[in-house]
């Protein structure tokens, strides 16, 4: 990597401002009660990172290529309004999608510094080089850390903020979570900030399963590889070959449920938290929820953080939804 660019990626950590239980806690708490349950943010080790990454190129998974092209369409609108100093993104992953609002900046020749914030060191990382690489202009600021830790230390750049939280990734927090992570970014942002949110929309159940139950097997891999997280972290010995990737639509409660299914009896043991797992075939391990809103849904839940909607986009078939909040009582009228 040339000194020039070197110089403009810089990676820095981001500790919680509350106690935020680590994985043993976690799977304590997940594993050893009833359901059984692990937090979905132990996908995301450098191998599920690119697992997840593959999946957005499956024919199945359409959040990401329906996202997409509201961000090749829109971008430059966003843009030309927010006008933002810095762009500030929750869940960063392989930052693909943000190169079309980084384009838009080149287009007005304006420059911004980017911000992302992911669990995955090794994706921010890979990302960020991609990054300054492509864009000779771009200061690359990877935070590392977890973003349920709370963001009141979050590095605060004089200047206005865009902050994004894409990829319907809000659908993986339960709805208390989902309202308090919006009460914190909303209370971190000051006037003239905005936040640029994606979320998945309730659809037919058919087009639902298969996006996560996509043909070529690789979101039952990404599903099956948290168990490799679980050996490694936890000293365990969960035989993958001994559970199956399970993906169901739950309509009453509008959200994806992924499992992990036992396929026989048996017994794992958990080194670090000295306990044995006794599982019976069938039973089941929920490894992550994916809710689906409505338009009305994702209004409200935003309304009640205190954001005011300048816009809310999306596509003929309403299959994905991309809105634009600023902070209520910083607005002006007339929106975009
Ligand atoms: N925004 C990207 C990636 C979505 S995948 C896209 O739209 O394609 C979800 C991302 O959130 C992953 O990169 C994962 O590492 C990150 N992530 C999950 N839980 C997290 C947490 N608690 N704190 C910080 N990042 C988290
Ligand atoms: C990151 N997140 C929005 C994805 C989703 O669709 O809920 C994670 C995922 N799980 C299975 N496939 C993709």
């Amino acid at each position: 990597m040339e000194d020039h660019n070197r110089s403009r990626l810089r990676a820095t950590r981001v500790l919680p401002v509350r106690p935020i239980p680590g994985i043993a806690e976690d799977a304590a708490t997940g594993l050893l009660g009833e359901p059984r349950s692990i937090p979905p943010k132990y996908f995301y080790d450098e191998r599920g990172s690119r697992l997840f990454d593959a999946i957005c190129e499956t024919r199945e998974y359409y959040p990401t290529r329906t996202e997409e092209k509201l961000l090749v369409e829109y971008s430059n609108d966003i843009m030309s309004v927010v006008r933002p100093d810095h762009i500030v993104e929750f869940g960063s992953g392989a930052a693909r999608k943000t190169r079309h609002l980084l384009s838009a900046c080149d287009q007005h020749k304006e420059t911004v510094a980017y911000w992302p914030f992911d669990v995955c060191e090794a994706m921010l990382l890979e990302s960020g080089r991609r990054l300054v690489e492509e864009y000779d202009w771009l200061r690359v600021n990877a935070l590392v850390g977890d973003y349920l830790g709370g963001l009141a230390d979050l590095p605060r750049p004089a200047g206005n903020c865009l902050f994004l939280f894409l990829g319907g990734t809000i659908g993986n927090f339960t709805e208390p979570q989902a309202q308090q992570f919006l009460d914190e970014v909303r209370a971190v942002m000051v006037d003239g900030d905005y936040l640029l949110l994606g979320a998945d929309r309730v659809k037919d159940a058919d087009v639902l399963h298969a996006a996560y139950n996509d043909a070529d097997g690789l979101t039952a891999e990404f599903n099956l590889n948290v168990l490799q997280v679980l050996n490694r972290e936890l000293d365990a010995d969960f035989e993958e070959t001994c559970f199956e990737h399970s993906a169901v639509f739950n309509n009453e409660a509008s959200q994806i449920e992924m499992y992990l299914v036992s396929r026989q009896r048996q017994s794992v043991h958990v080194g670090v938290l000295d306990e044995t797992l006794q599982f019976a075939e069938g039973d089941k391990i929920l490894t992550e929820i994916s809710r689906k809103f409505t338009p009305v849904s994702l209004e409200s839940m935003l309304e009640a953080a205190g954001f005011r909607i300048e816009r809310h986009l999306e596509p003929n078939n309403g299959y994905f939804s991309l809105l634009l909040a600023r902070p209520v009582g910083q607005g002006f009228p007339g929106g975009l």
